[in-house]
């Protein structure tokens, strides 16, 4: 079976791409754009209607939201090690921090690069970007306490949490008035290590 995976450099399809990558998965890429002036095809809007990615089609099934992909082939693949066994202690911090990542890291993100989303007129985007800003600074000084001095985000165990992190350290943009990610450097720790598998040097390399 080969994978189809809506896809652009960027954004939240490279995390999912990495994982096709450790699990060993048949995929192709489906090219398309994060750039809110250009128009999603009618297919990819049939399959998210958020025009969002990443879009993840198999047989003739198909879902998106980057941590439910996420949790999904990792659990399908459970001999790539990349989660927890849902019977395991360890799956509960799992889930926490993929559902947080999703839900409060993402959206912090979302309120800098997208404020014109959060906000009722022009005027008050500026605001919506300062406080997306400055929740990216809370949220992540969160996540940084919860690593401490685990060796992964998840403790000895590396996990799929691992790259989702890092996946986001690579949006976070000083010139955007971002916290730098050397702010945090329990993050900033794993995400190197992390940058040096070969699966994500293959997605984020300047080939991928
Ligand atoms: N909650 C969704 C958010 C996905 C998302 O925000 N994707 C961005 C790229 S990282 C996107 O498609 N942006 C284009 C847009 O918002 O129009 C997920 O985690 O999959």
């Amino acid at each position: 079976m080969t994978y189809q995976l809506y896809y652009a450099r960027g954004s939240a399809s490279m995390g999912v791409r990495v994982i096709l990558e450790e699990i060993g998965a048949t995929y192709e890429l489906i090219e398309t754009t994060i750039d809110m002036d250009k128009p999603r095809s009618p297919e990819q809007l049939a399959l998210n209607p958020n025009g969002w990615i990443p879009v993840l089609i198999w047989n003739d099934k198909a879902m998106y939201e980057c941590a439910a992909i996420t949790i999904f082939l990792c659990d399908k693949y459970a001999e790539a090690k990349l989660a927890p066994p849902p019977d395991s202690d360890e799956r509960g911090l799992y889930l926490q921090t993929l559902v947080y990542f999703s839900s409060s890291v993402q959206t912090a993100f979302q309120l800098s690069y997208y404020p014109q989303r959060f906000s009722d007129t022009s005027a008050d985007e500026p605001g919506a970007q300062r406080r997306g800003n400055r929740r990216l600074r809370e949220t992540w000084q969160v996540i940084d306490d919860q690593i401490g001095n685990n060796l992964w985000v998840l403790g000895d165990q590396f996990s799929a949490a691992d790259i989702y992190l890092t996946m986001l350290t690579t949006w976070l943009k000083t010139s955007l008035g971002h916290p730098s990610v050397g702010e945090f450097p329990n993050v900033h720790r794993i995400a190197t290590e992390v940058m040096k598998r070969p699966s994500v040097q293959l997605v984020y390399g300047s080939d991928g």
